[in-house]
């Protein structure tokens, strides 16, 4: 799915803003039919459960309404007008004046309605956005409502951060020509000095396809036409870890010496490869350092926000980090954009996280409460089906990213019971026929070992996360150091396919300190990691090691979290604890080529 961009041939206007802000509680008629009824705004983007001090808001189990008023500009007649949300967290709903547009199951990936025929170019409409966050078993990721005894409705859910809701990403209107590029797919490949850029384009009506590479310097370095090509680009500048380089690729459909539509797009050069128990990229090893991270702030929830993108990017570098996984959710195209642009590697991860219901007493009651779908009976159809949609939605979002490297199509999922194998093959192979050019993972989880895990082996990569130490072994790092080096051996024996720890961490409250090994201290946090480096470091098929989290984040209530999950590298205002010097002692060194 094309990005919206202001080309030669289309234009964009940003809705985002302040809107009319309404929860639904039952007491609204049809609330796009007019005017809300209501006193509050909310921004967008931003999740609305922080915004206000009203818990019924913030606890709100159901659907919210948001509107506002948008005029179409004048000289858009005779265009097609597309109204495009970037997410809507979990479900949405569009209406335009009294008439439904569009409905989009899924919480973190775009949608969009051709609205031409229900507005007029210069003319005001309403425009009434709904937004559900009820998790169900059949949804991805999964959940379940309990009906309180005082009539509330609560949420649980089998994930470990907070069940943000509304409208985290922006809100467009464009325009674009009746005949228009719909989509693009961008494959490279090098042979030699030569780089291959092969395109393939499809469009809405008959045209000639017309296509051009510039370099950065805006010189033009290959051409081509028709719906398939392969662009030859000599002595190809590639894109690199750390090194990013972007190519412009334009393309035109023409007719008869016409330009009908124009759509432009970075490329980057580059390949992907995984061979024996190593991961390449150019055709050389690439050893990820970095994080799991969150879209999470204060206020803001899951709201997208680009001061905290480039200071998230900045503190990346400034530790001297390589990569991140969009775990558990894919985050905002501008996050992928800028990836693209800095040179940073993603392992692009679905919303497929809690497919497990074995994870921690609480939630294993919710899970068994839950039957069916996603429950101890197994991964129903429903939940596959969305699982399927989700998958396909997000490669048709992120396949032209040269920063992904790798797709995650999901998190810790239960895979020691029977009949996961069978839910998870399909999927796999949904994964590389979307997309053949991708190694394809899923993240393991600790209860499932590699002789216990029946799905491990439909993967490219091993990804695993684990806790020896914190969950286990609690405070002896001794004791930890043994059961984790003993388990990444048996991965290596069984699999001897390349391995990446997703997350390794501790919770730490910062300025908590000891002298001894004393979980939550910032000194613990610190010798935790150091312990599973020197264990990466004797295990050849170690390819990489990304820290379990960023910065602290915002989780539902429970026993286990003090106000939030907090195995952040930086505290959630993003303040370095202890770990993120260490971190950055070892990482700035592997990146520059010395030992730490
Ligand atoms: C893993 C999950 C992650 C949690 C983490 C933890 O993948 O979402 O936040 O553990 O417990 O199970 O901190």
């Amino acid at each position: 799915m094309l990005k919206p961009k202001t080309t030669a041939t289309r234009e964009l206007v940003n809705l985002d803003g302040l809107w009319r802000f309404a929860v639904d509680t039952g007491d609204l008629t049809d609330p796009w039919a007019s005017t809300l009824d209501t006193t509050l705004e909310a921004p967008v983007p931003s999740s609305y459960n922080d915004l206000f001090t009203d818990a019924k808001i913030r606890d709100h189990v159901g659907w919210v309404w948001y509107q506002r008023t948008v005029r179409v500009p004048r000289g858009w007649a005779g265009e097609r007008i597309v109204v495009r949300l970037d997410a809507a967290t979990h479900e949405g709903v569009v209406y335009v004046d009294d008439v439904e547009v569009v409905r989009h199951e899924g919480g973190y990936l775009p949608f969009e309605a051709d609205i031409t025929d229900h507005v007029t170019a210069g003319a005001e409409f309403r425009l009434t956005v709904g937004v559900n966050n009820v998790l169900t078993p059949d949804t991805v990721p999964p959940g379940l409502v309990k009906d309180l005894p005082d009539g509330r409705k609560q949420q649980g859910y089998m994930h470990d951060f907070y069940n943000y809701s509304g409208l985290h990403r922006s809100v467009w209107l464009y325009s674009a020509p009746a005949t228009r590029v719909t989509d693009v797919t961008v494959v490279t490949d090098v042979e030699g000095t030569t780089g291959l850029v092969r395109t393939g384009v499809e469009t809405s009506g008959e045209a000639e396809v017309r296509l051009t590479l510039r370099d950065e310097q805006g010189a033009v370095v290959a051409t081509g036409t028709g719906a398939e090509a392969t662009l030859e680009v000599a002595d190809v500048r590639l894109w690199q870890p750390g090194a990013a380089y972007l190519y412009d690729l334009t393309v035109e459909l023409v007719d008869g010496g016409t330009v009908l539509d124009a759509y432009d797009l970075h490329v980057g050069v580059r390949t992907v490869e995984v061979r024996g128990n190593q991961f390449l990229i150019n055709g050389e090893p690439f050893y990820f350092t970095g994080f799991g991270k969150h879209e999470d702030i204060a206020v803001k929830g899951k709201g997208h926000d680009n001061a905290f993108l480039v200071h998230d990017f900045e503190l990346i570098d400034w530790i001297g980090a390589n990569s991140f996984r969009t775990s558990h959710y894919p985050y905002a195209e501008e996050v992928m954009d800028y990836a693209d642009r800095h040179g940073i590697v993603v392992i692009d991860e679905t919303s497929a996280v809690g497919l497990n219901s074995r994870i921690s007493g609480g939630i294993a009651d919710l899970m068994s409460a839950m039957g069916g779908g996603g429950g101890e009976e197994g991964f129903g159809p429903k939940m596959a089906e969305a699982h399927r949609r989700e998958i396909r939605e997000l490669i048709a979002r992120d396949k032209n990213h040269p920063s992904v490297v790798m797709w995650s199509i999901a998190n810790e999922p239960d895979t020691m019971a029977e009949g996961t194998d069978d839910y998870f093959e399909p999927l796999f192979a949904l994964t590389r026929e979307l997309d053949p050019t991708r190694p394809v993972t899923f993240v393991n989880v600790m209860m499932a070992p590699p002789n216990v895990c029946r799905v491990s082996k439909f993967a490219d990569v091993i990804c695993i996360n684990r806790y020896y130490g914190w969950y286990v072994d609690t405070g002896d790092l001794a004791t930890a150091e043994v059961h984790l080096e003993a388990e990444l051996r048996g991965w290596e024996q069984m699999y001897g396919k390349p391995m990446i720890m997703t997350e390794y961490g501790a919770d730490t409250i910062p300025g908590f300190h000891s002298v001894w090994d004393q979980p939550w201290t910032e000194e613990f946090q610190a010798n935790l990691l150091d312990m599973y480096h020197r264990v990466f470091d004797r295990v050849d098929a170690m390819v990489g090691e990304q820290v379990w989290n960023f910065a602290d984040f915002q989780t539902s209530v429970g026993i286990f979290r003090v106000d939030g999950n907090k195995k952040g590298a930086f505290t959630r205002d993003r303040k370095p604890k202890a770990a993120a010097h260490a971190l950055r002692k070892r990482w700035t060194a592997l990146r520059d080529g010395r030992t730490a």
